[in-house]
C-alpha cells in the first residue's frame, strides 16, 4: 500500500452559496469561507473541496459555468480566491477545485459561438444532431427531466444536454475541446490549487453512434440512455491524457477524485489503480440510495444495506486503489433524516456515520453541517425550493396529474435542497450565516443545532467529530491498517478490526433502531469512543463503539 498525503487527509466539502455570507447579501462567499478557516482547522480537516465558484448564470448553482477563468461575481474576486488559497495553505489546509467539464453553461462564449451557424469554428465543441423523423435524435432522458436534447431554431438542429437545457454537453471527441480543458486546468494548477473533484467525469465519453437507450436499463442507471455514456469507449483514454497533460506531469502530487455515479468496483479499479495514471479516487454512490430506490422515493433508508456496500469496497478494492468514504453531499438529503425521519436518534446516527468514516480504509469526506448533525428541513411550499432538479420534477409530477400537495410531499422526500440550507453557525436569526435575507430558508432547528452551542457541549456531534478525526490522525492503523470483518453473518450489528504494526482497533456498530445482542464480546478491549455514555450488555439503537484490542492507541 503506497502512502500518499491524500490517503491520510480528511476532506471537507463546502457548498459556497450556503456556507458563510460575509457581506449580508444572503449569499455565501469567499471571504465568508476565509472567516471560517480557523473553525475548519480546529475541526481537524486537511483538505477543502469547494463546489464551483466560477462565473455562472446559476441555473444549477454553479455547475453551469460560463467562464472558466473568472470567479462568480456574488462569491467575490480572483484576489479573494487567491487570498483563500494563501490563508488555507498557511493553516496547512489544501484546496480542491470542482472541475465541471462534461458540460458548460449555454451562456459560455463557446456555446454562443457554436449555436450561431453550422460552420462556426466552435460548432463541434458541442454535440449537435439533426432531427430524426422530425423528433429528438434518440430517446435519452435528461437528469433534470424531459429529453436530453434541446431543439435550436437558429440552425434547426438539436444539441445534447444530459442535465438542464442550460448545460450543453461538451464534445470530448474534439481534440480542441480537450486541449482547452487541459489549458484551463493548468491555469488553476498554476494558481496553487491542490487537486480537482471532477463533476460527472465518467460521462464525458459517449458512444459515437448515440444509440437509443433501453428504458429498463435506464431505470436502473437513473436515466434512459445512460448505458451509452456512463462508461464510454474513450473514458480511460481521456483520463490518462488529462493526467499526462495536467496534474500528473510535474513534481507536485495533486489529488483527483472523479464523481463517477454508475461505475462499479471493477470499472472504478481501472479508473483509480495507482498503476493506471488516471485518477486518485472516485465517488461511488451505490450506498447512498437503497437498491431499486431513487432519492425521491418515500422509503426508510436502511443503514444495513448502505454499510454492506461500503464494506464490499473495503474487501474487494485491492491495495492499488483507495476508497472514498462519504454519507452526504450537496446532491442528497441529510443522511440522519433518511435513516430516522422521526429525529429520535439523529445525533447517534450522525456519530455512527462519523465512526464509520473515521475508522475505515479510504479518504473520509465530510459535508458542511454533517459535523453538526444537521437534518432535512421542511419545504412548506414550492416557493421555498430552489433546486432546478426539484422544480422540474415537481412540474412534471403535477403535469402528469399528481395533486400539488402530494407532489410537494415527494419533493420533500428527496430534494437536493435539504443539503443546501445555510450552515448553522449560531442560534441567532440568520443562524450566523447571514445578516441579510438568505437565498434559501434556514432550517428552523438552527436554534438548537448549531456550531456555537455544540462547541460548549462535551459530547455534541461537533465535539465527537473532532474527537474521531483526532483519533484517526493519531493512529495510522485506522488509515492504512488491514480490514477484517467479524461475524459477517450478523446483518444488524457490524464488527470489524483494523490492524497495523501490532496495533489493533475493534469497531462495533448497531445499524438498527432496536437494541441488539453483541455478536462479538470485546472483553479485555479498551473502549476509546462511544456515542452512548454507559456500557450495557446489549447494544443500544445505533450504538457505535471503538476499542483498542491490542497494542497502543494514541489520543
Ligand atoms: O451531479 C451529478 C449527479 O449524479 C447528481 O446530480 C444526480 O445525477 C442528479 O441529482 C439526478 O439524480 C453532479 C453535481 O454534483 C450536481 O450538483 C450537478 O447538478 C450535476 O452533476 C450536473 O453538473
Ligand atoms: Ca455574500
Amino acid at each position: 500500500m503506497k502512502k500518499n498525503w491524500w490517503k491520510e487527509s480528511i476532506v471537507y466539502q463546502i457548498y459556497p452559496k450556503s456556507f458563510n455570507d460575509s457581506n449580508g447579501d444572503g449569499i455565501g462567499d469567499i471571504r465568508g469561507i476565509i472567516e471560517k478557516l480557523d473553525y475548519l482547522k480546529e475541526l481537524g480537516v486537511n483538505v477543502l473541496w469547494i463546489s464551483p465558484m466560477l462565473e455562472s448564470p446559476q441555473d444549477d448553482n454553479g455547475y453551469d459555468i460560463s467562464d472558466y477563468r473568472r470567479i462568480y461575481k456574488d462569491y467575490g474576486t480572483m484576489q479573494d480566491y487567491e487570498e483563500l488559497l494563501f490563508q488555507a495553505h498557511e493553516r496547512g489546509i489544501k484546496v480542491l477545485m470542482d472541475l465541471v467539464v462534461n458540460h458548460t453553461s449555454d451562456e459560455h462564449q463557446w456555446f454562443l459561438e457554436s449555436k450561431k451557424s453550422k460552420d462556426n469554428p466552435y460548432r463541434d465543441y458541442y454535440i449537435w444532431k439533426n432531427p430524426v423523423n422530425g423528433k429528438e435524435p434518440n430517446n435519452w432522458g435528461g437528469a433534470f427531466g424531459g429529453s436530453a436534447w434541446e431543439y435550436d431554431n437558429e440552425t434547426q438542429m438539436y444539441y445534447l444536454h444530459l442535465f438542464s437545457k442550460k448545460q450543453p454537453d461538451l464534445n470530448w471527441e474534439n481534440e480542441k475541446v480537450r486541449q482547452e480543458v487541459y489549458d484551463m486546468m493548468k491555469f488553476w494548477c498554476d494558481k496553487g490549487i491542490d487537486g480537482f473533484r471532477m463533476d460527472v467525469i465518467n460521462f464525458i465519453s459517449k458512444w459515437p453512434s448515440l444509440p437509443d437507450g433501453d428504458p429498463v436499463v435506464g431505470k436502473t442507471l437513473g436515466f434512459c440512455g445512460a448505458e451509452f455514456y456512463f462508461y464510454g469507449p474513450c473514458l480511460h483514454a481521456y483520463l490518462h491524457e488529462m493526467n499526462r497533460n495536467c496534474f500528473g506531469r510535474g513534481d507536485k502530487e495533486y489529488v483527483t477524485v472523479g464523481e463517477c455515479g454508475g461505475l462499479g468496483i471493477e470499472t472504478a479499479k481501472l479508473t483509480t489503480a495507482d498503476t493506471r495514471q488516471e485518477l486518485s479516487m472516485v465517488f461511488n454512490f451505490d450506498h447512498l440510495d437503497n437498491p431499486g430506490h431513487m432519492r425521491f422515493d418515500e422509503y426508510q433508508y436502511d443503514l444495513r444495506k448502505a454499510v454492506k456496500t461500503i464494506l464490499k469496497w473495503q474487501v474487494e478494492y485491492t491495495n492499488h486503489c483507495w476508497p472514498t468514504l462519504l454519507f452526504e453531499n450537496h446532491d442528497n438529503p441529510r443522511v440522519t433524516s433518511k435513516v430516522d425521519p422521526t429525529d429520535t436518534y439523529t445525533s447517534e446516527i450522525a456519530k455512527l456515520c462519523a465512526v464509520l468514516e473515521m475508522t475505515l480504509k479510504g479518504s473520509p469526506f465530510v459535508y458542511q453541517g454533517q459535523e453538526l448533525g444537521m437534518t432535512n428541513t421542511h419545504f412548506d411550499s414550492m416557493d421555498d425550493v430552489r433546486d432546478v432538479e426539484s422544480i422540474n420534477f415537481y412540474n412534471k409530477l403535477v403535469a402528469k396529474g399528481k395533486k400539488p400537495e402530494k407532489a410537494l410531499r415527494i419533493i420533500n422526500g428527496g430534494s437536493r435542497d435539504h443539503g443546501r440550507t445555510p450552515m448553522q453557525w449560531t442560534a441567532e436569526p440568520g443562524a450566523g450565516f447571514t445578516d441579510g435575507t438568505p437565498w434559501i430558508g434556514i432550517n428552523k432547528n438552527a436554534v438548537r443545532v448549531n456550531a456555537a452551542d455544540e462547541a460548549k457541549v462535551p459530547d455534541s456531534v461537533l465535539n465527537d467529530f473532532k474527537r474521531l478525526i483526532a483519533l484517526r490522525h493519531a493512529n495510522p492503523a485506522l488509515v492504512y491498517g488491514d480490514f477484517t470483518q467479524l461475524c459477517p453473518e450478523n446483518k444488524n450489528v457490524v464488527c470489524y478490526k483494523r490492524t497495523l504494526d501490532g496495533n489493533t482497533f475493534f469497531v462495533e456498530l448497531n445499524l438498527t433502531g432496536e437494541r441488539q445482542n453483541r455478536p462479538y464480546d470485546p472483553v479485555g478491549f479498551q473502549r476509546l469512543y462511544s456515542n452512548y455514555h454507559d456500557h450495557r450488555d446489549v447494544l443500544m439503537p445505533f450504538e457505535a463503539n471503538v476499542y483498542l484490542a491490542e497494542g497502543e492507541a494514541k489520543a
